[in-house]
């Protein structure tokens, strides 16, 4: 029982009134700011003359309205469910409204709110309609005029999108700035904030010669950590100049680093606000992996300003238009500026245990939903992700230059407009003539398409015969799928001689590495003039988003891991044959049978390890098991401590068979140079920090002594982390417990390292982590108000599978308490800590029931929309 409605895609339709300028004041108070709004609206032209005026307004305390400089009284509009409604307005007039609102009292962290002391904003999806009554939809975009009034000694700072015009003193120790953007845009990219900052700047000149002044806004104690992102920011404009031919639009481009934050960035216009931890690093308290994921969030958030701003979505079902579109470019600029193999096999190791789990849950919804009941629910790893999978098909469909003729295209037919997904991809057919009907599904179907793959050699006649079948689980509400077109970039790799066949197919040679279109439900590929018995090296650099079967034997995926010319191919090969392995042991494990380790996975490793290798990243990804959650995935009905048992039981077996190897790379790859976050010294720790968790996982002496010896050196935090980590999840408490009070101790005044110390303690195995997750709960440094402690705590215990997952339920307990309060406080981050209770049917009937009691429990509260859509599904 609940009036929270689904909004459904059919049911579009465009906006009755456009807003060609709008004009806001805000007199910033903590719990009184005022917000006076001056709204130049037109009526769309094909509206009905008697079309009632709507605008979206919740927590607004509405002070005063007027049409045309007339005062509306309370019989000349009417306060609705969301909103406010005028019955009749003319063709063009101007709309003045009077709210006030309370910052101070914003948990919620949309609309205006206050993160340490500091007022901003996020308005995406649906956050500006908590600051004024507006037509908040992204396709009603106007310029903007916005003056910002603050307390001269507490907010002497004042910022917003744009160029600042004007600013000078007022009365009471108070003084304004107003800033001006000439750009068109919807109000989810409006963006203010005032407060106490200091600034990092820098300059851009862009390839038409334009001086861009960059500044980057952060408290004062984080000045010294600003240079990562400024350097990735100046490298991502000179890339999408590159790449794209985007070039930067305004002559500032502002960023700002803000403590709460519900997600990663936001890309409002010229002034993009970062969770702090998504911006601010310094070798001192952030790992190679927060290096280099800012680096690539300042780069997606830059990218959006036009795919996203300047080009932006006409309504949120197109949400993945602009983010599916910016999160495959922001992956190929990683790709570019770091090491390209090992960002694709991070990303797909990602997506497979992530995105996968999501599209097998009752959450499971395609990159273009067709309904929704809270938008916020919808950021996900389907649109996002999945999303960017899509785009990348169709890169690789019509080729890397009509990709780009069809994206110039696309920016010039739409630029300051609010578009779809078929305009998107109707560019792109029409530069490369390809037919991409059928590839819309991808769009329209949610589920992850399995391609069951079948080969026969056939010696007499040369020939090899591959079969591929595919299916689409039903997924909720979608019972019956249709074929997708699915690209499979593939090779043949001979046996004899270890190299890449050539591929002739139907007559038409397809060099050595190919791709073929599986389009049917069922199709046969017959490879004619093949040599020699080939091993097929199938879905290469993960060609689509797919799962793969193949009944590759042992010997078949030990020969790819040595012989595949495609690097994403050879690594998968390892974590197929470690699959294999692990199956066996789970087997093993759930039988009670003695556990006997593979000897074939022992020896590829030992090849690995004596193999000199140039990417010494890919190394440490081909040294890495696939994670308990990747395993779940695999498993058709999850036995959590099975799987755990089993990893840890091949970890340990490979650290003991490989010691010395483990230990002469951990020794091998020491370095001196001072800390730089390149490709090649992440390389270098990567490996090294990999040989020193097998070391440890075998209890060695002089595993040990190094791992607290470099604890000890404390030379960058990826090491330090890494020790320490190793230390606590060990059994040596004696030695772990000294070092985390040390640690904790060191760094009480940065929150972004007690995050990670939080983190450190509550995914350890032992039996304890609950209720260490307890006690930290009580902890000084930790808030449920703050979304990054929340996921540093509790999230991360939610990840601590043999835990979260005991027997007795209380894992499962203490994150419903968790969600309860935050459905009050945060429901967005409510919802989104909910996920993994919904992934109930996963489990044995035990776990399932006391899931599902702790949703029940969830279900019984008041809830927001945001937690109601997530608990429904999750329980329908
Ligand atoms: N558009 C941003 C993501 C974002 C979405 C919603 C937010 O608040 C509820 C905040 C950020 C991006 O893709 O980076
Ligand atoms: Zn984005």
């Amino acid at each position: 029982m609940s009036d929270h409605q689904p909004v459904h895609l059919q049911e579009y339709q465009p906006p009755a009134y456009q807003v060609s300028h709008t004009e806001l004041t805000f007199d910033l108070d903590p719990a009184a700011t005022r917000v006076s709004a001056r709204l130049d609206m037109t009526r769309h032209p094909e509206a009905a003359s008697d079309a009632p005026l709507f605008l979206h307004g919740e927590y607004l305390t509405l002070h005063s309205l007027a049409l045309d400089g007339t005062v509306l009284d309370e019989g000349d509009y009417r306060l609705v469910e969301g909103g406010l409604e005028i019955a009749r307005v003319p063709e063009r007039f101007v709309l003045e409204s009077v709210v006030e609102i309370a910052p101070c009292e914003n948990t919620a962290l949309e609309g205006l709110y206050q993160s340490s002391g500091m007022y901003c904003t996020q308005c995406e999806a649906e956050g500006f309609r908590r600051i004024t009554y507006y037509p908040d939809r992204p396709d009603v975009m106007a310029t903007f005029k916005v003056t910002v009034i603050g307390d001269k000694a507490k907010s002497p700072v004042l910022l917003a999108n744009g160029n600042p015009v004007e600013r000078g003193e007022l009365d009471g120790g108070r003084h304004f700035v107003t800033w001006e953007d000439p750009h068109p845009k919807p109000s989810y990219l409006f963006a203010l904030v005032a407060g106490e900052l200091y600034k990092v700047e820098d300059g851009f000149t862009t390839q038409s010669g334009r001086d861009v002044t960059l500044q980057i806004w952060v408290e004062e104690e984080n000045l010294d950590k600003t240079a990562h992102a400024m350097a990735s920011l100046k490298r991502a404009m000179r890339w999408d100049e590159e790449t794209y031919g985007r070039e930067y639009d305004l002559d500032l481009f502002m960023i700002v680093a803000v403590n709460d934050f519900n997600m990663g960035a936001m890309e409002n216009k010229g002034l993009n606000i970062f969770n702090s931890a998504a911006v601010l690093t310094h070798p001192h308290t952030a790992t190679d992996q927060a290096f280099q994921r800012v680096e690539s969030i300042v780069a997606h958030e830059y990218f959006h300003n036009w795919s996203g701003n300047r080009v932006t979505c006409r309504d949120w079902f197109q949400l993945s238009l602009k983010e599916g579109f910016t999160v495959f470019r922001d992956q190929c600029f990683s790709a570019d500026v770091n090491s390209a193999p090992v960002k694709r096999i991070e990303d797909v190791a990602f997506f497979r245990t992530a995105q996968f789990a999501e599209d097998a849950g009752p959450t499971a919804h395609p990159v273009r939903p067709d309904h929704y009941i809270e938008i916020t629910n919808f950021y996900t790893l389907t649109i996002y992700e999945k999303g960017a999978e899509v785009v990348r098909m169709l890169c690789n469909l019509i080729g890397a230059e009509a990709f780009r003729r069809g994206s110039d295209l696309y920016f010039e037919r739409f630029d300051g407009q609010a578009v779809t997904i078929e305009d998107f991809v109707a560019c792109m057919a029409e530069v490369s003539g390809a037919d991409l009907t059928q590839f819309m599904r991808w769009y329209a179907q949610a589920g992850t398409p399995e391609i069951d793959a079948y080969g026969e050699y056939d010696y007499v006649h040369g020939e090899y015969r591959l079969t591929l079948r595919q299916r689409t689980p039903a997924t909720p509400g979608q019972p019956f799928k249709k074929p997708l077109h699915i690209p499979v970039r593939l090779g043949l790799v001979g046996t004899k001689s270890g190299q890449d066949l050539r591929l002739t197919l139907a007559g038409e040679s397809l060099g050595t590495d190919g791709v073929i279109h599986l389009r049917e439900e069922e199709q046969t590929f017959v490879f004619t003039e093949v040599a020699e018995a080939p091993v097929p090296s199938l879905l290469r650099d993960f060609s689509a988003p797919v799962k793969l079967h193949f009944p590759y034997s042992r010997e078949e995926l030990a020969f790819l891991l040595t012989h595949d010319s495609d690097g994403f191919n050879r690594w998968d090969a390892g974590q197929r044959l470690a699959m294999l392995a692990l199956d066996d042991l789970i087997a093993a494990h759930r039988n009670g049978v003695e556990k006997v380790m593979d000897s074939r996975v022992v020896e590829a490793f030992r090849l690995l390890l004596t193999t000199p290798m140039e990417d010494k990243a890919v190394l440490a990804e081909m040294l890495t098991l696939p994670s308990e959650a990747y395993i779940a995935e695999q498993q058709p009905l999850v036995d959590v401590d099975a799987i755990h048992a089993a990893r840890e039981f091949v970890r340990q077996s490979l650290a003991l068979a490989l010691r010395d190897e483990f230990l002469a790379l951990y020794e091998d790859n020491q370095s001196q140079e001072a800390y730089a976050p390149t490709p090649e010294q992440i390389g270098q720790r990567s490996v090294k920090n990999v040989a020193l968790a097998y070391l440890m996982a075998i209890d060695d002496d002089q595993g040990l002594a190094y791992c607290q010896a470099q604890f000890d050196a404390n030379h960058n935090m990826t090491d330090v982390r890494q020790a320490l980590t190793l230390l606590v999840h060990s059994e040596h408490n004696h030695l772990a417990a000294p070092a985390l009070k040390a640690f904790g101790e060191k760094w009480a005044h940065d929150p972004l390292v007690m995050d990670q110390w939080f983190t450190i303690q509550v995914t350890r195995p032992q039996s304890d982590a609950l209720e260490r997750v307890e006690h930290l709960m009580q902890h000084p440094a930790f808030s449920l108000k703050n979304p990054n402690k929340v996921r540093a705590l509790i999230g991360a215990f939610a990840q601590n599978r043999i835990n979260f997952h005991r027997l007795d339920g209380k894992g499962y307990a203490l994150l419903a308490d968790v969600v309860i309060e935050l459905n009050r406080l945060n429901p967005d981050v409510a919802a989104r800590m909910l996920t993994p209770l919904t992934r109930w049917q996963r489990f044995d009937d035990a776990r399932q029931a006391l899931m599902r009691q702790a949703l029940e429990r969830i279900k019984a509260e008041p809830l927001s929309a945001n937690v109601y859509e997530v608990i429904e599904k999750a329980l329908a």
